[in-house]
């Protein structure tokens, strides 16, 4: 998958994107990040990439031309989103679509945006990654690239869990625990130490429900819950004393 990032500061995506999971799939070749800088394309001899607003107003604003000849001269992969906090907001299903295809690019702004004519006649559409205003599209742009990534088969190195996971699945993840069995006076579930794993299933199943219904109804379709739902609700109640009495 190739991804082509258009940014002024590109040194601060590269330190993301050369760590941990996106590192090792950048190094072997499953991922292919192409990170373009906009003032390379800039042409006046103080190599600007912003000037003032048009009609008047505070701040700055991202001029076309090197945006327009950074991707033009990249040759980079559709489609091409801008991030903006009045973007589209990214969600599993989208992350998921990108994840089928071969590759996209992202235009990261700066200052109080970037001129309309790049929405309008470079981009293919405008992506958000939720209702909070940053200070330019670069965290923005690593979000997508991690959450599109994990989701490529042969990126994340356990292939199983990008398909149980939460969202997928549509319910919220289930609590985990490690060692130790217990931990200041606190103790890992006795359904987890059973060794009984359709119990431990259906225990999770249970949990992912619930937090569901409390945290995030709004990601359950209304009578999304079956009998079979409700059943396992009432085989593990919310705060069950343990059987020890502890
Ligand atoms: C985001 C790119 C570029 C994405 C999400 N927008 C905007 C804006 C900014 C400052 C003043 C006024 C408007 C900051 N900004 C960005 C913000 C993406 C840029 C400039 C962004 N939140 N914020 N989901």
């Amino acid at each position: 998958m190739r991804v082509d990032v258009f940014s002024i500061f590109p040194e601060y995506l590269e330190g993301a994107l050369g760590v941990s999971l996106l590192g090792r799939a950048r190094e072997a070749g499953m991922l292919d990040v192409r990170l373009h800088d906009p003032r390379e394309f800039a042409t006046d001899r103080h190599r600007s990439v912003d000037d003032a607003p048009a009609g008047g107003g505070p701040g700055m604003v991202m001029t076309p031309e090197p945006l327009f000849a950074a991707v033009e001269a990249a040759d980079a992969p559709r489609p091409l989103y801008l991030l903006a906090a009045s973007g589209r907001t990214l969600d599993h299903a989208l992350a998921a679509e990108l994840a089928e295809g071969d590759g996209f690019s992202l235009i990261c702004g700066r200052y109080e945006g970037v001129d309309q004519r790049v929405a309008d006649h470079l981009c293919d559409g405008e992506l958000s990654i939720g209702d909070f205003v940053l200070n330019g599209g670069e965290a923005a742009a690593l979000v997508v690239i991690e959450s599109v990534a994990r989701l490529v088969p042969g990126v994340l190195g356990n292939e199983t869990s990008a398909t149980e996971e939460s969202f997928v699945a549509g319910l919220l993840e289930y609590p985990q625990y490690t060692r130790p069995a217990e931990f200041r006076g606190w103790g890992v579930p006795q359904v987890l130490r059973s060794g009984d794993h359709a119990r431990i299933a259906r225990w999770r199943r249970a949990q992912a429900l619930r937090r569901t219904v409390e945290r995030r109804p709004d990601l359950l379709p209304r009578g999304a819950l079956d009998d079979a739902d409700r059943r396992l609700l009432e085989e593990f109640p919310p705060d069950a004393a343990p059987p020890n009495g502890a």
